[in-house]
């Protein structure tokens, strides 16, 4: 036995002795090199990842084709955040999973400000318009036909964090001078079912919900896009969050990164946790199956270190729910 097996078995952290401790029905789906931050399943179950492992290096997608071995830079939809100077442009990338060339390609440059940080997408029932998330503090509206758009909410009160990031029992600690907290905006948005809500948080939580016809006819009524956050309810006191999704059912999931845990939103509001366990380590964009399960990917995101991630093996779990993924989910 070499010393890194004999070590990790002394610490008891063998993926074996892991999933004997794993909450029932949590299961490994795989066990990364790296830490990954999101998974996208197309229909035909081919896996997508997206990963970032350090603060300087960009992110990157990738195709899961072994166990262990992610190849091929390829991803369903592809969102550039461009964080660090890459190409130096933001952009939205649609790839045919067919062909595996790149079909659609949105400039964002235009849209942003100069704190924005694009972090999520989604799109409206139709599948011609997309809402992109700004952790600044705003949402973009792009009509996806013209590749023109709008930025709307940057001075409403729902799309700021009203209070810093928790992770395990803490607060977040930020980037900045020693004692800063990290505070992030409008991070996390999703899509009923329906088309007919579009809900969204800044990643301290605290959900909002509006309706999509308002959001859409923003992108020809600046009245209405300076005003939008008038039309914003609140919906849910959701926690500190790394990611979520939603089922076909409208039950919106989300990663809580203060209690490790799963929390479930109903369509009426109801929030309660469903599942918690220390495995679920920062547990970043989720994804919905056809066999009605959910896949977490725990990020390991440990906050704070310049690098930010521990070091593998990096778990994405699986958990059952009763509800397959939403028709119009990340369409
Ligand atoms: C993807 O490419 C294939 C082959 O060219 C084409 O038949 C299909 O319509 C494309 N899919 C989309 C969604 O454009
Ligand atoms: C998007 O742009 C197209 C082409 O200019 C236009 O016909 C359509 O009405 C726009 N959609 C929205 C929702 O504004
Ligand atoms: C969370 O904090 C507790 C108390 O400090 C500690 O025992 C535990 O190891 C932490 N869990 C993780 C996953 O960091
Ligand atoms: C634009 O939106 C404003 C605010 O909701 C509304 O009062 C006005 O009627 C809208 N204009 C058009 C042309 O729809
Ligand atoms: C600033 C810059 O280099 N932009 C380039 C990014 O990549 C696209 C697609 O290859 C080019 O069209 C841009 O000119």
């Amino acid at each position: 036995m070499t010393a890194k097996p004999l070590l990790l078995a002394l610490l008891g952290l063998t993926p074996l002795t892991l999933a004997t401790r794993l909450t029932p029905g949590l299961e490994i789906a795989h066990s990364l090199d790296l830490a990954t931050q999101g998974i996208s399943i197309s229909a035909d179950g081919r896996k997508f990842l997206s990963q970032r492992y350090s603060t300087t290096l960009p992110p990157q997608a990738v195709e899961l084709v072994q166990r262990k071995r992610p190849a091929l830079l390829t991803l369903q939809t592809l969102l550039d955040g461009g964080s660090t100077g890459v190409n130096g442009s933001t952009k939205l990338v649609g790839v045919n999973l067919t062909t595996n060339a790149v079909d659609k390609l949105y400039y964002l440059d235009a849209l942003q400000a100069s704190t924005s940080g694009i972090d999520d997408v989604r799109f409206n029932a139709a599948n011609t318009v997309a809402y992109l998330s700004d952790t600044a503090g705003a949402l973009l509206v792009l009509n996806m036909t013209s590749g023109t758009g709008v930025r709307v909410l940057s001075a409403d009160d729902s799309a700021q964090a009203f209070f810093p990031m928790m992770y395990n029992g803490t607060l977040v600690p930020g980037y900045g001078a020693p004692g800063s907290t990290l505070s992030v905006g409008l991070d996390q948005i999703e899509v009923s079912p329906d088309g007919v809500y579009l809900y969204y948080q800044p990643c301290n939580g605290g959900m909002y919900r509006i309706e999509t016809a308002y959001v859409d006819a923003a992108l020809g009524n600046a009245t209405l896009a300076e005003t939008l956050g008038d039309y914003a309810e609140p919906f849910a006191l959701t926690p500190s969050t790394g990611g979520t999704t939603i089922d076909g059912d409208g039950n919106i999931y989300v990663s809580d990164t203060n209690l490790l845990a799963i929390w479930k939103v109903t369509p009426e509001g109801r929030a309660t946790i469903l599942i918690q366990d220390e495995a679920l380590l920062w547990t970043d964009l989720v994804w919905v199956t056809a066999d009605k399960r959910l896949w977490l990917p725990a990020s390991q995101m440990r906050p704070g270190g310049s690098g930010l991630m521990a070091d593998g093996p990096n778990y994405i779990l699986t958990y059952p729910i009763e509800t397959g993924p939403s028709a119009i989910d990340h369409a």
